[in-house]
């Protein structure tokens, strides 16, 4: 027969279940975030920005104990770039990676980094980027309700593919139909060079170009392989006449709304994971030649120096010089000698 339970035996058996209770509840809490937040990003899963992102996402849930879950959502998997800088605005989104160039819809001067030939590579450009000419855009930035983290991470320098011709020289580039992504320098730029440029956001550019609605594009050898868009294009112009990369973006309010420790624990990681992707980006770029060699594209270097006497006869320059203002014109100027 059961022992009938003595009053001292049923309030310790409860508080040892209660207990349980409350270390199982409090376990269960430790694997409900107190912060679920997502990440997007307008390139394939495969390239390094979103290689790198996956494993700073995970270093960050780690170091924070589960406190912080960042989900991804690459490859334009919520839309194409400017739905997913209005989500981030909105805070519908609160982390994004976005070119400057794009970005300048809400931030004018971001678009610095995209002026036509300045930098001469990607070193030149994270010297500017990363000191005053990049503390000069993040506080236009965060001006604007959002918050920029300290290193952008690299796309590379920008070269011309087609499905028509090569682009040796700017008389090549005369009514040429070509996509860029949706910025006004880009279009201006194109606009110079005696071209007919046509805006359209990444997750759409793949379908123009097989359907001729352009005749090409531009970008670094890493979207090109990586996007394969050597499927739909037949000749890479070498012309290196712009350097792009991602600013890393995060909402205000929902950054502001992160404790000071979780902060820590992101910005610490976004530095290290920017600087590994940074390098990876640069080894991917210098090795594709060959492989879209392979692929079937014809690769040819371009004589920028028409590129640029066409872009000094139209006035760009000085169009942009005004557009931007003395300070951060000066700041461009400093790592990149006179253009204007
Ligand atoms: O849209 C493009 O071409 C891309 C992927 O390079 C940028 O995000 C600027």
């Amino acid at each position: 027969m059961r022992q009938p339970i003595s009053r001292g035996r049923f309030s310790a058996g409860a508080a040892a279940a209660f207990a349980g209770i409350v270390v199982v509840k409090s376990r269960a809490l430790a694997d409900q975030p107190q912060f679920q937040y997502k990440f997007a990003s307008n390139i394939s899963v495969d390239h390094p920005l979103n290689v790198r992102m996956t494993q700073m996402w995970n270093a960050v849930n780690q170091e924070t104990k589960g406190r912080l879950k960042v989900q991804m959502f690459p490859n334009n998997q919520l839309g194409g770039d400017p739905a997913m800088l209005t989500q981030l605005r909105s805070g519908a989104l609160q982390f994004f990676t976005l070119d400057g160039g794009i970005l300048q819809s809400v931030v004018p001067v971001a678009g610095i980094q995209g002026v036509g030939f300045a930098f001469k590579n990607s070193a030149d450009a994270f010297a500017a980027m990363d000191g005053p000419l990049g503390t000069y855009v993040r506080k236009d930035i965060e001006g604007k309700g959002l918050y920029a983290f300290e290193k952008m991470w690299e796309n590379g320098m920008r070269q011309i593919t087609s499905s028509t011709h090569p682009m040796k020289t700017a008389d090549d580039l005369k009514s040429f139909k070509v996509r860029t992504p949706p910025g006004r320098l880009w279009v201006d730029l194109f606009k110079s060079l005696g071209a007919a440029p046509t805006p359209i956001a990444f997750n759409e550019v793949y379908l123009a170009l097989q359907n001729h609605t352009v005749d090409g594009q531009e970008n670094p050898y890493a979207i090109i392989d990586t996007a394969r868009l050597f499927e739909v294009q037949k000749y890479l112009t070498v012309t290196n006449h712009m350097w792009s990369a991602f600013w890393f973006l995060a909402n205000g309010d929902a950054w502001r709304a992160l404790p000071p420790d979780i902060q820590a624990v992101v910005s610490r990681n976004a530095v290290k994971y920017a600087v590994r992707q940074r390098r990876d980006t640069a080894l991917l770029n210098a090795s594709l030649e060959d492989k879209l060699k392979r692929r079937g594209m014809q690769v040819v270097d371009a004589d920028t120096a028409t590129f640029r006497a066409k872009l000094r006869e139209s006035k760009f320059y000085e169009r942009w010089k005004a557009e931007f203002g003395p300070a951060a014109w000066d700041l461009l100027e400093a790592k990149t000698g006179k253009l204007a």
